[in-house]
């Protein structure tokens, strides 16, 4: 019988993901929900026109713009706490380095779709995505902040390229759409205190409905050659550090980012 890390491991090295339920308690989470509300109040007044036309999630929560030091550092603590490093460090067994958040809503537009990608596709053709997905990726955490309809997922293609149906549906090729269903589809619904954790290469979508508002997190291993995607506003600054019960890894960015 395996234990649970090596459970979550061999889940997410085989499956792309694993999911981890009633993880946090009602106290973590209503204190993270306030934090969050607050940033996505003030991000929505300021992105009025994104936000009801075509937004369906924000970034760089930890930024200044934003949150207050002290809001920041609650964010910082909650993302490096023991809990979450434990799963990190189950995933990125050495220098696992933080990269951003964002944050997950319904869009308003209800003519956005719940679409299937790979994150990867945003940054390279695709001949290069055939490469990149079996080279080191991007951890995603997601934290619902509300029970939401969760995510659908296509197990196992983390590791292995598209068949002929999920390419055309994700790439929108041959008059296909990229919200259309995807027989191999997995949909992972989630409550308020579940952690879903998967590879941001992996195909899958986000699905809208509910309340939904997701904190997801975005961890990359130190091997990677990733850290040209941090906003260095997004880090904390020397006197946040020293609040940082477990500072590692916003270090660890901070000594890839001093290498560039
Ligand atoms: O929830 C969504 O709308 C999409 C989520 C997603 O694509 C991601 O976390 O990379």
């Amino acid at each position: 019988m395996l234990d649970k890390r090596s459970q979550w491991n061999n889940d997410y090295n085989e499956q792309g993901y694993f999911v981890i339920r009633d993880f946090f308690s009602d106290v973590e989470i209503s204190s993270l929900r306030k934090v969050i509300l607050k940033f996505h109040e003030l991000w929505k007044q300021d992105n009025t026109a994104f936000y009801e036309e075509v937004a369906f999630n924000s970034s760089l929560i930890t930024g200044s713009k934003y949150l207050a030091s002290n809001d920041r550092v609650t964010l910082f603590n909650f993302i490096s706490s023991k809990k979450i490093m434990n799963i990190v460090d189950t995933v990125i067994a050495t220098k696992p380095a933080f990269m951003n958040t964002q944050l997950f809503f319904n869009p308003v537009n209800p003519q956005l779709k719940d679409f299937w990608h790979r994150d990867c596709q945003y940054d390279h053709d695709v001949d290069v995505q055939k490469k990149v997905i079996h080279e080191t990726q991007v951890l995603h955490l997601r934290v619902p902040l509300f029970d939401e309809l969760g995510m659908e997922l296509v197990p196992g293609t983390h590791k292995r390229w598209d068949n002929e149906e999920e390419f055309n549906i994700r790439q929108e090729e041959k008059g296909r759409a990229s919200n259309e269903d995807l027989p191999a589809g997995k949909k992972i619904p989630l409550t308020a205190g579940d952690l879903l954790v998967f590879s941001a290469d992996m195909i899958h979508r986000g699905l809208y409905g509910l309340d939904r508002l997701a904190l997801d997190i975005l961890v990359f291993d130190s091997a990677g050659d990733f850290v040209d995607y941090v906003d260095d506003d997004c880090l904390p600054d020397a006197s946040m550090l020293k609040k940082i019960d477990d500072p590692r890894l916003f270090t660890n960015t901070l000594y890839l980012k001093s290498l560039t």
